[in-house]
């Protein structure tokens, strides 16, 4: 950890560390929380092979957290080193501190209230960067959530892939196949504009998410792929992992179940708020948003663990594989709920 401490005395002057602890919960960025005399604050440092255009990253960032405070709206700050920059760059690799919000963080929705808030809370964070200069941000990852691209890539996988992993995830792969046509159409229309770019977070998972005591949002985090996107990114990531009972990483299938009621008091949600400004292609289509994303993720896992895991953390052998299937059981009954 003198690392750590090193890159903290970039930031802070005469500053006394008391515990360092380091947060698992990404999978890309390596993060720690750091009690000090000063206070307590996060450190996280830029996976900068996923994100090569890392100045990119640090721009989107700055401008929107800065738009966002400039308009009173609760959201991260981090701390200048001493050269005034939000970030260091230690010869190696970029480091950034922000101050640490006393919080709590949830791996699913636990009530259709916090759902029916949460869903809110995104289409005000939505609306709130309608004003924003969307020109002004660059794409920091290019076709982050393009699904059809990423069905390519997956495919691409499977020529490159060792046998034995190929005939682990035989199942799975079938499966994709199977269901891209119907899932091509909707990505296609984001494709070709008719569901617009709006600034939109771009990784809404449930643990970006901060609580107070009273299961209300304090604010968003986790602002690396801030960018232009559709509203359907958003709210489909959301509910990946807000409408799921288990997590991402349930080995055991029998608990990955679609709660519909979360599902619906998240969408009364952000219908409320969305309505003002949706357009009627987002309005007719934002029912697609869940099972575009859950298709999308097992085609980014699917392909990572046919590339030996090269992109996300992970603990274990068939971790990528096994986060591959839970993305799949919670496609199936989330399109025959919605009768797709
Ligand atoms: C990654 O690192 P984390 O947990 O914030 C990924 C997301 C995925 C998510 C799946 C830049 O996010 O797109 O949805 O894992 N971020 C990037 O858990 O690829
Ligand atoms: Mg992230």
């Amino acid at each position: 950890m003198e690392s750590i401490s090193r890159i903290i005395d970039h930031f802070l002057v005469n500053v006394k560390i008391n515990t360092i602890t380091t947060i698992h919960s990404g999978l890309i960025n390596s993060t720690f929380k750091i009690e000090t005399d000063q206070g307590e604050f996060i450190v996280q440092k830029i996976n900068q092979k996923v994100f090569p255009n890392t100045s990119a990253l640090l721009h989107n960032k700055e401008r929107v957290i800065h738009y966002l405070k400039g308009i009173g709206f609760p959201t991260i700050s981090y701390i200048a080193n001493k050269e005034g920059l939000t970030y260091t760059y230690d010869g190696d690799e970029v480091w950034q501190l922000s101050v640490y919000i006393p919080s709590r963080i949830k791996e699913k929705i636990s009530s259709p209230i916090i759902a029916e808030k949460l869903g809110t809370y995104l289409a005000n964070f939505h609306k709130v960067l309608l004003d924003f200069p969307i020109d002004e941000l660059e794409f920091t990852i290019p076709d982050f959530h393009n699904t059809i691209k990423r069905f390519d890539d997956f495919q691409e996988s499977i020529k490159h892939a060792n046998q034995q992993r190929l005939e682990q995830a035989k199942e799975s792969i079938v499966f994709l196949k199977n269901n891209f046509n119907f899932i091509k159409e909707i990505a296609t229309k984001i494709d070709l504009g008719e569901i617009p770019l709006r600034v939109v977070h771009n990784d809404t998972k449930i643990g970006n998410m901060l609580f107070d005591e009273n299961d209300d949002i304090i604010c968003i985090i986790d602002f690396d792929t801030i960018m232009p996107g559709s509203i359907l990114h958003d709210v489909g990531d959301a509910l990946r992992s807000g409408s799921n009972t288990s997590s991402e990483n349930e080995r055991d299938l029998t608990k990955v179940k679609f709660d519909t009621e979360i599902y619906e008091s998240f969408m009364k949600g952000y219908r409320s708020e969305a309505i003002s400004f949706m357009i009627t292609e987002e309005l007719e289509n934002i029912n697609l948003s869940l099972p575009l994303l859950l298709f999308e993720q097992a085609c980014r896992f699917l392909e990572d663990y046919l590339n030996n895991d090269s992109y996300y953390n992970t603990d274990y052998e068939n971790q990528n594989l096994v986060r591959v299937k839970t993305q799949i059981k919670l496609f199936d009954q989330v399109i025959s709920y919605l009768k797709l």
